[in-house]
């Protein structure tokens, strides 16, 4: 982490004498950076109500300091330049260095007061998405405040009522600024033990977010409005989602919320979940139902929970087949079936670098090697330890391990499979198939079309 004390001089100066003065501030606390992609350790606690942290993947906890009973935090939206994943770095916007901003951690009960300073080319207000909180201080511009002119910076002050997974983000020009990524994680702790919320020992938070870049380019298309390329995770693409990593036997949190265009059915292998709570709150327990993959709409919060009991490499992805895909074009014609040997023949006399694709189904793009113009991520990628996983976009692993260590979130490797336990070739003869009693076979037969 970096300390930018000099570098946010300028910014200090600029701080409205109004705002300052109706909190009677000694000064501005000094806000923490952090460029590193990297799944940062959790943040324990040293000062304030001890609560178990939870670990933002690909991200990191804001650091607060204590005054006078108040948690103060620092929140500087800026400009900012992140990797996606190893290859690909966007120019995005966010907070404190990074997209998204860093996750806000308090205990219900708590007094926060959370400084936002404006270093971006234009206007904006922070929304504390799903808080209770006196009006003024939902950060809607032009209708609960002015918005924060570049330079400036505001004060909101407020007191975490009830405990959940909740978010921020700007509500000025959110079109904008949401497509730039500017977005980050908020989570109240209860106080005391709560009849609906389970102690865990995992637990892992993310937003679901989406960019247009166009490859070989890194600033997001602000106008899209479905069409999106990069379907992410805390602004990470796969093969630059880190693996969940917990020890057999945990029980398990995952909090995710959606701030893209469309809506994400998030589905885990291997194990089923249940829906323990939403950015309205806990779910009462008679509400709850077993799922394997949870929609989570836009604008909605979803928290699942579950007991990681079967050891091995999960996939955890979103369902939509597109959203678990790097950047292509849609503009694509199917080619399955098509047998266009003889036209390509025709076109590389004119074309040296033509290639026939897609006429067996699009998985040769996994493993292709095309030359792709600089800061662009292969379609599809991610080696595992049996060849190319064939996904980019919202998809990572669960890695179960008996042997991780209780609070150890580092990366196991791949999973070794105990000898058998693997879908293996057939090499034997092909028993006679079934037969009905009409004594046709139970497989139908597909002739190709031109028979
Ligand atoms: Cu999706």
């Amino acid at each position: 982490m970096v300390s930018r004390r000099n570098f946010l001089g300028g910014a200090t100066a600029a701080v409205s004498a109004a705002a300052v003065s109706k909190v009677a501030l000694a000064a501005l606390p000094e806000p923490v950076i952090q460029t590193k992609p990297d799944t940062m350790p959790p943040l324990v606690p040293n000062t304030g109500r001890p609560y178990n942290p939870v670990v933002t993947l690909n991200g990191w906890t804001c650091p607060w300091r204590m005054n006078n009973n108040v948690k103060e935090f620092h929140l500087v939206a800026e400009p900012v330049l992140r990797e996606m994943a190893p290859g690909m770095k966007a120019r995005l916007w966010g907070y404190n260095g990074q997209s998204p901003g860093p996750t806000i951690e308090v205990v219900e009960g708590d007094r926060v007061r959370i400084f936002v300073t404006n270093k971006l080319p234009e206007h904006t207000s922070v929304h504390w998405h799903g808080q209770r909180l006196p009006n003024g201080m939902d950060g809607v511009s032009g209708l609960t405040q002015p918005a924060i002119q570049p330079g400036k910076t505001f004060v909101y002050e407020f007191v975490a009522r009830r405990p959940g997974t909740f978010m921020y983000h700007p509500h000025a020009d959110e079109m904008t600024q949401m497509a730039m990524g500017m977005m980050g994680l908020w989570i109240t702790h209860p106080k005391q033990k709560h009849p609906l919320i389970d102690t865990v020992d995992r637990d892992f938070c993310f937003l679901l977010n989406a960019y247009d870049i166009e490859p070989g380019s890194a600033t997001p298309k602000i106008m899209t409005m479905l069409d999106f390329n990069l379907w992410s995770w805390n602004s990470r693409v796969f093969p630059g989602i880190d693996s969940l990593n917990v020890r057999q036997g945990d029980k398990v949190r995952l909090r995710m919320g959606n701030l893209t265009m469309t809506n994400h059915p998030i589905h885990l292998h291997g194990h089923e979940f249940t829906v323990t709570g939403t950015d309205g709150g806990p779910v009462p327990k008679s509400a709850r139902w077993p799922e394997v993959t949870t929609d989570v709409a836009v604008g909605q919060m979803r928290q699942v929970e579950f007991v990681a009991d079967e050891e091995g490499d999960w996939a955890f992805h979103c369902h939509k087949s597109h959203h678990t895909m790097n950047a292509m074009g849609h503009g694509v014609p199917t080619m399955i079936g098509v047998e266009h040997k003889e036209v390509a023949r025709e076109i590389t006399q004119l074309i040296p670098d033509y290639m026939v694709m897609g006429e067996s189904g699009m998985a040769e793009m996994g493993a292709m090697e095309m030359p792709l113009p600089d800061n662009t991520l292969p379609m599809m990628t991610g080696e595992g330890p049996f060849g190319s996983v064939e996904m980019g976009g919202m998809f990572s692993v669960l890695k179960v391990r008996r042997d991780q260590k209780r609070g150890d979130y580092s990366n196991p490797g791949w999973y070794k499979h105990p000898s058998g336990s693997n879908a293996f070739e057939w090499t034997g003869a092909l028993p006679d198939p079934a037969r009905t009693s009409t004594g046709v076979t139970s497989r139908t037969r597909i002739l190709p079309i031109s028979a």
